[in-house]
């Protein structure tokens, strides 16, 4: 069966109060999303690829140097999958207090976390992603290119934020790092964040 855009978890204005415009998310979810789900279907439709869940086609295309060009799609359209439920309206503010001390014991302090993904993001050279992941049991920050994602490692994913330029272009023109603060700030679903991490 073919991929499907899923519904965004709240209406397109829902985030605007929290530095997310609906423009944002007309672009980015029904165009941008939209696209990489419509591509991959087309490249998936009538191979022995068809029926495999978007998990299965990353791990299978990621190493796969005939397959760019489905590995970008797939890693895409998953990646967005998972960033709409990263976020919420009226987000940010206090964590969990079992996320909270496992971020204080690993960067040491909740600034601290910040401040490196904060940094990852904004250092990641062109478009790409800022994830917080695992690593043998500790919580890593990573900046990956394009579509990567921590799937491709083998790792699990708890957080993710999209640096690609049409993320923010609208709402903060060249200003990354603004972006970037405010989604950590304004937008986390540190809820989402905490279940990921009780889960995994
Ligand atoms: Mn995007």
């Amino acid at each position: 069966m073919a991929f499907e855009l899923p519904d965004l978890p709240y209406s397109h204005d829902a985030l605007a109060s929290s530095g997310m415009s609906e423009e944002t998310l007309q672009y980015h979810h029904d165009l941008h999303h939209n696209a990489y789900i419509t591509k991959a279907n087309e490249l998936i439709a009538g191979t022995d690829l068809e029926g495999k869940s978007l998990e299965e086609l990353i791990t299978l295309t990621y190493n796969d140097a005939d397959k760019q060009g489905l590995f970008n799609q797939v890693s895409q359209a998953w990646n967005h999958n998972e960033f709409w439920h990263m976020m919420k309206p009226n987000g940010g503010g206090a964590m969990p207090p079992e996320l909270e001390t496992r971020i204080v014991a690993d960067f040491g302090s909740v600034d601290g976390f910040k401040k490196a993904f904060s940094a990852a993001g904004a250092g990641q050279f062109g478009s790409g992603w800022v994830w917080l992941t695992e690593e043998a049991g500790t919580l890593k920050v990573i900046g990956t290119p394009n579509g990567v994602n921590p799937l491709c490692l083998g790792r699990n994913t708890l957080l993710g934020c999209d640096v690609w330029e049409h993320s923010y272009y609208i709402d903060y023109r060249n200003k990354r790092p603004a972006y970037l603060e405010n989604f950590l700030e304004k937008l986390v679903n540190w809820e989402n964040v905490a279940g990921r991490l009780a889960t995994s």
